[in-house]
């Protein structure tokens, strides 16, 4: 007989509230569960979760490699868990005897994609209690600006700890972030803020989701953002229209730089005899009057008026609260984007106040990521500390080319092994055949996931994990506002693990005792590791396991934190100017640099391949996965190229059409697809495409060479954001050309 569960749907940054729907030991459907607070719809992926757990091509038994590296066929061999977990750890931990741990290198897919959100912190632990500061996945494209770049600002993730307070918020500021793909329980929320009246903003070179209800659709060039930022900042300042309280009281705009050094000076500090001084403000004034609206217009392609009519708007239906996401993050100037952004966020005064960008309160619980398990003599050997020490490997991430020349070339030190939950880093990262030369030089290297993507395929050992209906996970927080932040939920197994899959956290906890790190691993317990997680909250599983739809914490957000305890910054005040970033020698304020591959900044390149190339994740997959799912393939059964139709029309091409995509790196399929929104100049591709949907006929691209759909390929990792290490996926140049044939 069916029973009905209620659960939540890990597949994305979502994590919708979900009634499933169980029948004789399968999973039948996923609705939305009412009452819980991202509980309002489920969209088209989590309506296909039951294909997805009981996919044919799902991996049921732990595989050995049989074949040297390069082979066209790995010829992989079952194998029993125990010789894989006894090989694992024996490999690991040779090569962490011969050349420290650090040599072994820890990944997982973003936990924004995948169910690595149920297990990340216990993996990350696992990296540090081993020993190793390297963690490579995704952080340079889909985290850096949220969460890491906004801390030189605000001392604290702003918008990627203080979230937009939906719920009262005046205008809502959306900026390279498309949450009707993304996110919905954020585009469920802003619907509802609409409909009482919210101003909305959405900044991206794509009429997408929101956009068409917005009140300002700003159409930007893409990678442009940075000159947009300054540009409306010029506007609030000549028009005075920013918080000056604010920014005079918690800002250091009011604090005097040294022209000589460019030190600051605490307020009320005298400059040394002869040394001349100007005020933050007034350099930040100046910066910002180079972009006047008509300037910003030739640069970014946004009308002159509508610069200045957001401005107004930011100040007339403040409190604004804004997110940025993807549009910002993968680009050469991401940095200095994001730094603009928060700039001009400070000036409208809204960061903790209730309708801006507020911290929900979080439930009280310990941190089990294990941060004091590392030493501080490992964490400074970070794979790329060296070149860009503010970078993440400042925060133990590697970005994916730091990795490869670690692997390939030895530098700063060879990269010998890797551990991997999930990640496909070959499709996600420019530059996939370097990419898939650097795993295949790596002595080791074990895969866990439950499709074997062609990252897997360079494995020496690869690990089958279950979905997430078949594993049990604790969830503590779903974010996007204090109800949802407020809600710790037990997700049940609903269905028994497929062949011999294990749930990820079971595979790193079983690791961390083959490794002997079992005193750091509660001895293997994960009831004993989740009540100790849980502790501080007063909330015990029994309690939680008798409640499936979870248990909802009477927490308040508390605002404007900042006048009882200041910003963390090293100052205590919001850094507007930086004197960490000028002392590692980058600009103080933040600047607009062109796209490191533009019309502009390469010229010589544009003659040849004069489009504008960005792209955006489709609503039917998560990143590069999904495309064997028949319930979604077939509603996206092509890999895309979104371009203007007059684009089209010098270039013969018809819709439908199959296309060459051109850059200087070659040349890969798509098919076109109009759009009259676009700006003529811009095209829109889509990445991770490579796995073929057999109950659709639908075919497979190889990853590399002829016939390649993977836009990754012909896109490169360089060269990149100076202060990161941001590739620029979302600006460089191609040409498109319909397919001969
Ligand atoms: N359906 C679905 N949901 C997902 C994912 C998925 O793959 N599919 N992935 C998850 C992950 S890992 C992430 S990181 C998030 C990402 O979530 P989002 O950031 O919302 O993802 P995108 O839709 O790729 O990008 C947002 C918008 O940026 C625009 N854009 C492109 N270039 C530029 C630019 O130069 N400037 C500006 N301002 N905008 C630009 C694109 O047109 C797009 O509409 O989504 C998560 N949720
Ligand atoms: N050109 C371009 N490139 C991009 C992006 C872009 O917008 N454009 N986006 C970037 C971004 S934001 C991101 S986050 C990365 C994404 O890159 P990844 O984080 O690598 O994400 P996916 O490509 O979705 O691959 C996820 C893999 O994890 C597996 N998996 C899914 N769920 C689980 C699970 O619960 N456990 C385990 N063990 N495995 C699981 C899947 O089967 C799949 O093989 O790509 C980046 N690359
Ligand atoms: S939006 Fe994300 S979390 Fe929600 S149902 Fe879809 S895939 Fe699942
Ligand atoms: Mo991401």
């Amino acid at each position: 007989m069916a029973t009905e569960v209620a659960t939540f749907c890990p597949l994305c940054v979502s994590r919708c509230g979900a009634t499933a729907t169980v029948d004789d030991g399968r999973l039948l459907a996923l609705r939305p569960l009412p009452g819980h607070p991202t509980g309002q719809a489920i969209c088209v992926k989590g309506k296909a979760a039951p294909e997805i757990v009981a996919h044919p091509e799902r991996l049921l038994h732990p595989l050995r490699r049989t074949a040297p590296k390069g082979a066209a066929d790995p010829g992989w061999e079952r194998i029993g868990w125990e010789e894989a977990l006894a090989t694992v750890a024996a490999r690991l931990t040779a090569i962490a005897a011969e050349s420290g741990p650090e040599a072994v290198v820890f990944g997982s897919s973003s936990p924004s994609t995948s169910a690595m959100s149920d297990s990340v912190d216990w993996l990350t632990r696992l990296r540090r209690a081993f020993g190793s500061p390297n963690f490579v996945s995704y952080v340079e494209l889909c985290a850096w600006g949220r969460r890491l770049a906004t801390t030189y600002t605000w001392g604290e993730p702003v918008p990627g700890a203080y979230l937009p307070d939906l719920e009262r918020a005046g205008c809502v500021l959306f900026w390279g972030y498309n949450p009707s793909v993304s996110r919905l329980a954020h585009a469920t929320a802003t619907t509802a803020a609409l409909r009482r009246g919210a101003k909305l903003v959405v900044v991206d070179p794509r009429r997408a989701g929101l956009a068409s209800k917005a009140d300002h659709w700003l159409r930007v060039r893409p990678g442009t953002d940075g000159a947009l930022a300054l540009a409306i900042t010029h506007q609030m300042i000549e028009n005075g229209w920013y918080d000056h309280d604010f920014v005079a009281r918690w800002t250091n705009a009011p604090w005097a730089v040294r022209t000589d050094t460019g030190e600051l000076l605490a307020p009320g500090t005298p400059p040394p005899d002869g040394v001349a001084t100007r005020r933050v403000w007034d350099l930040i004034a100046e910066k910002c009057a180079r972009f006047t609206p008509d300037v910003a217009e030739r640069i970014t392609g946004v009308p002159a008026d509508r610069i200045t009519a957001v401005a107004r708007l930011l100040r007339e239906a403040r409190p604004v609260a804004f997110y940025t996401w993807s549009g910002l993050e993968q680009h050469s100037n991401a940095t200095q984007t994001v730094r603009a952004i928060s700039q001009l966020y400070a000036l409208t005064g809204c960061l903790d106040v209730p309708g801006g960008n507020v911290l929900f309160t979080p439930v009280p619980a310990n941190p089990v990521d294990g941060a004091p398990l590392l030493s501080a003599e490992q964490r400074a050997k970070a794979i790329g500390v060296g070149e860009r020490p503010l970078g993440p490997a400042r925060f133990e991430f590697v970005t994916g080319e730091d990795f490869y020349r670690a692997a390939l070339d030895g530098v700063p030190y060879r990269a010998r092994a890797l551990v991997n939950f999930g990640a496909n880093l070959v499709l996600a990262h420019g530059d996939s055949a370097r990419g898939r030369d650097a795993l295949g030089a790596l002595d080791f290297f074990v895969h866990t996931d439950l499709f074997l993507n062609p990252t897997a395929e360079q494995a020496d050992i690869v690990l089958p994990a279950t979905s997430a209906w078949e594993a049990e996970a604790l969830r503590i927080g779903f974010e996007t506002g204090q109800d949802a932040q407020s809600t710790v939920q037990l997700r049940r197994p609903l269905v028994a693990p497929r062949g011999e899959a294990r749930p990820d956290l079971r595979i790193i906890f079983d690791l961390a005792l083959a490794l002997g790190l079992g005193e750091h691993f509660f001895d293997g317990d994960l009831e004993a590791a989740w009540r100790h997680q849980l502790a501080p909250s007063g909330l015990g599983l029994d309690q939680l396991r008798a409640a499936p739809e979870g248990i909802r914490l009477p927490l308040r957000t508390v605002h404007r934190k900042y006048e009882q305890r200041g910003f963390r910054t090293p100052s205590g005040v919001v850094e507007l100017y930086s004197e960490t970033l000028l002392r590692q020698g980058y600009p103080p304020l933040p600047v607009y640099d062109e796209p490191s591959i533009s019309p502009l900044s390469r010229p010589d390149l544009a003659a040849r391949y004069p489009l504008i190339l960005t792209c955006a994740k489709s609503l039917f997959f998560c990143e590069s996965q999904h495309r064997a799912i028949t319930g979604l393939r077939k509603s996206a059964p092509d890999p895309q190229v979104e371009l203007h139709p007059d684009t089209a029309a010098a270039r013969g091409i018809t819709a439908g059409d199959w296309v060459r995509l051109e850059t200087p790196r070659g040349s890969v399929r798509a098919r076109a697809k109009f759009n009259v929104n676009l700006d003529p100049g811009v095209v829109c591709g889509q990445h991770g495409w490579w796995q073929p949907a057999a109950g659709l006929g639908e075919p497979g691209y190889p990853v590399t060479g002829e016939g390649s759909a993977n836009l990754n390929l012909v896109l490169s990792q360089g060269p990149s954001d100076p202060v990161s290490g941001s590739s620029p996926l979302r600006a460089s140049l191609c040409e498109i050309a319909r397919e001969h044939g």
